[in-house]
């Protein structure tokens, strides 16, 4: 479906209010694994400096969540990106994530973390030419394997993604 796209586009930090509607939003990707409204009410509330939302027409048409790793704070791991199916090959990722590491919270970043299993196409492309274009080198692991996972979920390898040193590249 074609939308209006002539209205602008709002990136803006999430709050526990949009919970819901981020819930809706990686629901309806049909590629992420959907966690809780509650987790996503909780990235809104305490981890929102490391968080974007992007919004056309009061709607949520896409969501990064992200946290500074604990043990490092010059990592970042980026753990859902999710732009709705009807505001897709717009760059909507691609300026969630650019937007993202120039916010204050996201000052301390060196290197990016992801894990990004081999179906998501789009999270694959956007990870690596996020990098490519910035010249960043780029590095994939085993993250967690397939057999992590709990029997009969079926659930894919997630590789680990690990992008940096990232250094006056944003
Ligand atoms: C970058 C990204 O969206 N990774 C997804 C990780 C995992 N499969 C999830 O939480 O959906």
């Amino acid at each position: 479906m074609a939308v209006n796209t002539e209205t602008e586009i709002i990136y803006r930090k999430p709050i526990a209010q949009d919970g819901a509607g981020i819930w809706e939003l990686i629901r309806d990707t049909g590629t992420l694994d959907l966690n809780s409204p509650y987790c996503y009410m909780l990235l809104g509330d305490y981890f929102n400096d490391t968080c974007l939302i992007a919004e056309h027409e009061g709607a949520i048409i896409g969501f990064i969540s992200a946290f500074l790793s604990p043990r490092n704070q010059d990592r970042l791991f980026v753990w859902q990106v999710a732009v709705a199916g009807t505001h897709r090959r717009q760059g909507i990722a691609k300026t969630m994530l650019t937007n993202l590491l120039k916010q204050k919270g996201c000052q301390s970043v060196r290197f990016i973390e992801a894990t990004i299993s081999p179906s998501n196409m789009a999270s694959n492309r956007l990870f690596l030419s996020f990098a490519e274009e910035r010249s960043i080198p780029s590095i994939v692991t085993v993250g967690y394997s397939a057999d992590m996972f709990p029997d009969r979920t079926n659930h894919e390898d997630e590789p680990l993604f690990v992008i940096g040193p990232i250094i006056n590249q944003m």
